[in-house]
């Protein structure tokens, strides 16, 4: 690491040092022993902020044509450390289940993860832009009538198919699509590995979510403690793992040419 890389390092630390800590990350007065619920919430919390700092650390360490993927995963477990703070507060204080932060953390970081797919291909080879787009339009298509469907702007059945439109037009991208094509004819064993597993992630650990929403609103309701700590619980293999896939091949990629 150079002089200056270790001087914005030390900004960045002390920067999230202070965001996180003047949100309410201290506020643990509400937390009742228990509570498996608000635990979860905290652990995923702190999780996500431990990673944080990991993937900023790596994305100096590494550097190079993989800074930017590791600074996006960064991204993405910064601003869900952040929604999970706000999360746990509404749960511990209202016992209901905080939608609104869910969704407005999933607009921010389920386009940010997918465009990760375009970033680690981008990292070893040319790949054409349009892959970013159809990954990024994919997600908002995805996200947008699910919420309007579980907010009541619109009908929720409506809402959960077209959204599953979305699901299902990522997947191809990413399975049968370029981005796959991509992959597979000129990704280094390192990044199919990560792409394969990250593809994997995007179909299994996503698949809760549209779940959650098909048995809470299409048939017959779902116990919200129960919803609430799957929910929290993916997003480890959603958010923080996804991100150490992508550190997998980046590190394994740099320790090749060194
Ligand atoms: C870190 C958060 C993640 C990875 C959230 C992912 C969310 C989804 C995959 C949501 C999917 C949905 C559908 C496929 C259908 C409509 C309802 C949604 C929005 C729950």
């Amino acid at each position: 690491m150079t002089r200056s890389n270790v001087k914005s390092w030390q900004k960045l630390a002390t920067g999230i040092v202070l965001a996180l800590s003047s949100s309410s990350v201290f506020a643990a007065e509400m937390l009742q022993p228990g509570d498996f619920v608000g635990y979860s919430f905290w652990l995923i919390s702190m999780a996500l902020a431990a990673a944080t700092i990991f993937f900023l650390m790596e994305s100096l360490r590494i550097g190079g044509k993989w800074a930017t993927s590791l600074t996006v995963s960064a991204l993405v477990t910064f601003i869900a450390a952040f929604h999970y703070m706000y999360m746990r507060e509404v749960w511990v204080s209202t016992g209901a289940s905080p939608t609104d932060f869910r969704y407005i953390d999933w607009l921010l970081t389920v386009p940010l993860l997918m465009i990760e797919f375009y970033l680690i291909l981008t990292a070893i080879t040319k790949v054409s832009g349009s892959i970013f787009w159809r990954l990024l339009i994919g997600t908002l298509v995805m996200l947008v009538p699910g919420y309007m469907g579980e907010a009541g702007y619109i009908n929720t059945t409506i809402g959960f198919v077209i959204g599953m439109f979305g699901w299902v037009f990522i997947l191809y991208e990413i399975f049968a699509g370029e981005a796959s094509k991509v992959a597979a004819s000129q990704a280094t064993p390192a990044v199919k590995m990560s792409f394969n597993l990250m593809k994997w992630t995007v179909t299994v650990g996503w698949s809760v979510y549209p779940l959650g929403y098909f048995f809470g609103y299409l048939a017959g309701g779902t116990n919200e403690a129960t919803l609430n700590i799957v929910y929290n619980l993916a997003d480890v293999l959603n958010k923080i793992a996804f991100g150490l896939f992508i550190w997998y091949a980046a590190n394994e990629e740099t320790l090749a040419k060194a």
